[in-house]
């Protein structure tokens, strides 16, 4: 091939301290070895993959707050941020394999720090909106958007490791889909902030082609922004993905997770991808974990251009007999 249809900069975030479940931190391990670079190689992509990110515990760090790990995580997403940073500006779409949703803060500060502006789409079950206020958890793998939306700013409390964040999304740049599992504060907050949202009730009545369409006219609203998908493996129905800490039953089929990859590649925008929550040790058989790595896989290769319908390339021609 004369020239690559994409260049891919991949980079892993071992990480699990965002959440108290471990296993998540091989997750990008395990979907490298189920050959995705090769894959995005065979597809046309140019890849370079950065290795991983090296994180340090951070010894003494009890909770602040109900907030678990505030130091750990802070330290580990600015690492993730300086290495997304970097991706892009060597012109890269970055892809984050985690690792735990709560370095969705590294990734998009990261991203943002080398655009003028961004849209975020989060595929997630979950809404990850908490305040460190209204989590009832506590795991910071719940709160990640908060953080980082303009307008929340004046509800997040200064907590040690944490405030160095600076929110660099509005809230109108922000779509999500396959929501199921709100917390009442996560509720109020999109609801308050009017956040586009198409829980898994709108992809039901509405069905996924034309919760796209919405989500690309929503986004197109405002200009062309470059597109941060954060893409939650938990969004898909856990008898396809079971390998993940919080699964929730009644979501996305393969399918429509797939479709959502699809339309997100059509917009030519996408600028950096996180697939997260892939935990092989929550998966109770290997075919559980492989189920849920291939859909990573394949959510990752759908962002790249791989179509259902097939493909050849542009000089293909049927071999003539002879
Ligand atoms: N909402 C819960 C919390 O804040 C669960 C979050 N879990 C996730 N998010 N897996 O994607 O802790
Ligand atoms: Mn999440
Ligand atoms: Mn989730
Ligand atoms: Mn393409």
């Amino acid at each position: 091939r004369a020239r690559a249809l994409h260049s891919v900069g991949l980079v892993g975030a071992p990480f699990s301290k965002g959440q108290p479940r471990d296993g998540v931190e091989k997750g990008p391990d395990l979907i490298r070895g189920a050959g995705l670079v090769e894959k995005l190689r065979g597809q046309g992509c140019a890849v370079k993959d950065y290795g991983n990110v090296d994180f340090d515990d951070v010894s003494d760090d009890s909770p602040v707050g109900k907030v678990r790990r505030p130091r750990t995580v802070g330290l580990a997403n600015q690492r993730l941020a300086d290495a997304v940073k970097a991706i892009k500006e060597d012109g890269y779409v970055s892809v984050m394999l985690g690792g735990d949703h709560s370095l969705a803060i590294g990734s998009i500060l990261g991203h943002a720090a080398s655009q003028k502006g961004l849209s975020v789409v989060w595929v997630d079950a979950h809404a990850d909106i908490n305040t460190p206020l209204t989590t009832p958890t506590g795991n910071i793998h719940g709160q990640p958007l908060s953080y980082l939306i303009k307008e929340l700013h004046c509800k997040i409390p200064a907590v040690p490791g944490l405030s160095w964040i600076k929110p660099c999304v509005s809230a109108d740049d922000i779509v999500y889909i396959g929501l199921r599992d709100l917390d009442p504060g996560e509720h109020y907050i999109l609801k308050s902030l009017g956040i586009k949202a198409y829980s898994m009730t709108e992809v039901d009545r509405l069905g996924i082609a034309k919760v796209m369409e919405e989500t690309c006219e929503h986004m197109f609203s405002r200009g062309k922004k470059p597109i941060h998908l954060s893409y939650d493996i938990d969004a898909i129905d856990p008898t396809v993905t079971p390998a993940t800490g919080t699964p929730v039953v009644g979501g996305l089929t393969y399918r429509e997770g797939i479709y959502i990859t699809e339309v997100i590649h059509q917009t030519g925008l996408l600028s950096a991808l996180d697939m997260v929550e892939v935990n092989p040790k929550r998966g109770k058989t290997d075919d559980e974990i492989k189920s849920t790595v291939d859909t990573a896989v394949d959510v990752v290769l759908g962002c790249f251009g791989r179509t259902r319908e097939g493909s050849h390339p542009p000089n293909y021609s049927v071999p003539q007999p002879s």
